[in-house]
């Protein structure tokens, strides 16, 4: 039975059951994301104190809401659409076990609803985090709980589809470094969920009275275990989509696919003991373990993401280069399709995520210096660079590559996607920088009330203090904006963008196939294995990569810099002569 069709514009072989749960998986992530952002404004618009717009009690329950859309249920609906079409499309080959797949997809929109309903109920604004003794409603916990469960049925199913593709020899060789990515990020997965259960199974019942307590150095230890390397999830999915963005654009080839992949391997063997970063400054816990683990361990993983940084530039460069760019350091660089949001929504990303999550996340995760900033905004600032400006925007600039692809629809607007990514990055990187400065004078995170009104022992910040988070509060409301074009433009195209085929109607946006006769390849062609590159054979042929060279050294002594700065700054604040 023929059930794969081949996209005329790309090549990429589509299963027709694969198909269908990439675009109900996409579209439930967008549909996440609509609910986060318009809680973001919320909680931005609160957070600016002259504008404080919320009461108390409805800021922790929009800010509860607003990280787990964000950071739970959109991120990771859009990975399970990206798990397959990794595998199913890449690797072209059936999906396994689709079945399957539509339970784990019920499951998770079951869970997403539910753990939405209990927040929205009111007696659930326990944060994302959720840290016991704080206590929900029982179907907070079973709603995060299902969704977990469904997310791990995906996870398998990614994995029987690899074997599938093993025995019935879809591909040659070994699997391409896109899929090998989002292997990993399926490994970590499912280490994460395991954590999740160990946490979150407990806490659920003693919100139903069978467990009597649940000791909170122990929820935070575990929850972590989940919560830190969910972002590595997130950070090797994206990374993943870097290799194939400029493999799709630029018919890049990763500069050395062993180093690589060498580089995804570190993430799984280090970045779990990198979740040591969150309990930095929790008592019961050794100085010896938690030095060790933020200080030595997790730098072999932030040393993976140095080699994701440069090789990902690298490879492009290369590329553009070999197609004649080559007049001085970055002519390839100003060459390259500013004006396609595929290339602008990645590039960005890349760059924001390295410069300032990176720089930031290394900072925060030294012992001594993240004394400073813990539990400022500092924090959220830091993590908004990294899955707000790295995932995020890298999911949206995937989106624009699909639209046509998989949806057969052009693009709503483009004039409004050109400017989505700069729009986006822009807002987010203006709030990002002002919380970072507010952050590092002490503005607390998760607060609702800067001014302390009524309270007992009161504090004052000084007045740039509150002129940061105003600024961070326009950025916001600007991110807002960009977010909102995103989804304009996403949800335009699904219903009225131009047919790129004539059957591809409103319910195939959602879901439902071409028509028939569409999908008439019954078996593609085996993937055929790339001709080895120059550069993946020994021997010097002088410097490959220069521009990419002059960034990384850029951000080398960005990161000096600030590091120097943070350690005077400590010394000024706790004086040790
Ligand atoms: C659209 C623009 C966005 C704006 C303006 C925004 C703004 C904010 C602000 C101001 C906070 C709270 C800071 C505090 O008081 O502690 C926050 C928290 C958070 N945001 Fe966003 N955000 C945006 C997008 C995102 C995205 C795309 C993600 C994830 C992919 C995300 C994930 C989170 C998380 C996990 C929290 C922490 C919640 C908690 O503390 O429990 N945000 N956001
Ligand atoms: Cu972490």
């Amino acid at each position: 039975m023929a059930q794969f069709r081949v996209c005329p514009d790309s090549g990429f072989f589509f299963d027709k059951s694969a198909e269908s749960l990439i675009k109900a998986n996409a579209v439930a992530a967008a549909v996440s994301l609509l609910i986060a952002g318009f809680l973001a404004l919320g909680v931005i618009l609160t957070r600016w104190q002259e504008v404080h717009l919320l009461p108390a009690d409805m800021f922790y329950q929009v800010l509860t809401a607003h990280g787990i859309n964000a950071l739970l249920f959109w991120i990771i609906f859009f990975e399970i659409a990206i798990l397959y079409f990794a595998s199913s499309t890449l690797l072209r080959t059936r999906l396994a076990a689709p079945r399957w797949a539509w339970a784990g997809f019920a499951l998770m929109i079951i869970g997403m609803v539910m753990n939405n309903i209990a927040v929205l109920q009111g007696n659930s604004s326990v944060m994302m985090t959720s840290y016991a003794p704080m206590q929900a409603e029982p179907h907070f916990y079973l709603g995060l709980i299902l969704f977990a469960v469904g997310a791990l049925i995906g996870c398998f199913v990614f994995l029987g589809t690899l074997v599938i593709a093993r025995d019935d020899r879809t591909y040659e060789g070994s699997i391409p470094l896109v899929t090998f990515g989002a292997l990993t990020a399926c490994i970590i997965a499912i280490f994460t969920i395991a954590c999740g259960a160990i946490i979150l199974v407990p806490t659920f019942l003693w919100s139903i009275g069978y467990i009597s307590h649940i000791d909170a150095a122990m929820y935070r230890v575990i929850w972590w275990g989940m919560g830190h390397s969910s972002q590595q999830i997130n950070v090797a999915a994206h990374v993943s989509v870097w290799y194939l963005i400029v493999g799709v654009l630029f018919n890049a080839r990763p500069m050395s696919e062993k180093v690589s992949r060498s580089a995804f391997l570190l993430y799984i063997l280090f970045l779990q003991l990198a979740s040591a970063h969150h309990i930095l400054v929790d008592p019961g816990i050794s100085s010896e373990w938690k030095v060790f683990n933020t200080s030595y361990a997790m730098y072999l993983a932030v040393l993976a993401s140095m080699i994701h940084g440069l090789t990902v530039p690298g490879s492009m460069e290369v590329a553009q280069r070999a197609k004649g760019y080559t007049k001085g350091m970055f002519e390839w660089l100003r060459k390259a399709p500013w004006s396609n949001p595929v290339f602008s929504g990645f590039f960005l990303s890349l760059i924001i995520f390295g410069f300032i999550g990176g720089i930031t996340g290394v900072v925060m995760g030294t012992e001594q210096i993240n004394i400073i900033i813990h539990n400022t905004i500092y924090v959220p600032a830091h993590f908004h660079a990294t899955v707000a400006v790295g995932t995020t925007l890298t999911f949206m600039a995937l989106t624009y590559l699909l639209i046509p692809l998989l949806f057969r629809r052009a693009l709503f607007l483009p004039w409004m996607a050109r400017w989505q990514p700069y729009v986006f990055s822009a807002g987010m990187t203006m709030m990002i920088l002002f919380m970072l400065g507010a952050g590092t004078l002490g503005v607390s995170r998760r607060h609702w009330d800067m001014d302390f009104t009524g309270a007992m022992l009161s504090f004052e910040y000084p007045g740039t203090a509150y002129t940061m988070m105003a600024v961070a509060g326009i950025g916001g409301v600007l991110g807002v904006l960009g977010g909102a074009m995103y989804l304009i433009v996403t949800v335009g195209s699904l219903l009225f963008g131009k047919k790129l085929d004539e059957s591809a109607g409103l319910f195939q946006s959602f879901g439902v196939p071409l028509a028939s006769s569409a999908y008439n390849i019954t078996q593609p062609e085996r993937l055929p294995m790339a001709p080895k590159l120059a550069v993946e054979e020994h021997g010097s042929a002088g410097f490959e990569a220069p521009g990419t060279f002059a960034l990384a050294m850029a951000l080398l002594v960005c990161f000096v810099v600030y590091y120097f700065i943070n350690w005077d700054y400590l010394g000024s604040v706790w004086p040790l002569s």
